[in-house]
């Protein structure tokens, strides 16, 4: 390798290096009875949910803190944001079918959970953990 595309090696490691405001996305894909997330397990920081709602019927994603299992939070059936041993940290608010959206979070290391808030999804199974070393 040549001095030069040595040094071009270098600079592209260091610009990489240099930008963590740019944060760790992670795909979020929703069906309607699943939420697939890609990857699982992100370093803190800055995270943003590329939210892909791949059905027909209005979804809305919850990030949530808490120590419990991914599948054993409860909800309350008459209000699905208010959960028990659970904090909210952010939504997406309600997606139509077929939306795209970017949710934003600052985490820091623990479990998360990512939900949906619509009335029932969580029970068809729309939950899935989310690690953060
Ligand atoms: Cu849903």
């Amino acid at each position: 390798m040549g001095r030069l595309a040595a040094a071009v090696v270098l600079v592209a490691i260091a610009a990489a290096a240099c930008a963590p405001s740019a944060g760790t996305k992670v795909r979020a894909a929703l069906t309607t009875s699943t939420i697939r997330l890609e990857p699982e397990e992100v370093p803190s920081g800055m995270v943003t949910l590329s939210v892909e709602n791949l059905t027909m019927i209005a979804h809305s994603v919850v990030v949530v803190r808490t120590d419990l299992s991914y599948d054993e939070l409860r909800l309350d059936p008459n209000d699905p944001m208010r959960i028990e041993d659970a904090a909210v940290i952010r939504s997406t608010g309600v997606m139509v079918g077929n939306e795209k959206r970017e949710l934003s979070v600052v985490l820091g290391p623990g479990k998360y959970v990512v939900i949906c808030a619509q009335p029932a999804h969580y029970g068809y199974g729309m939950r899935a953990p989310l690690t953060v070393r």
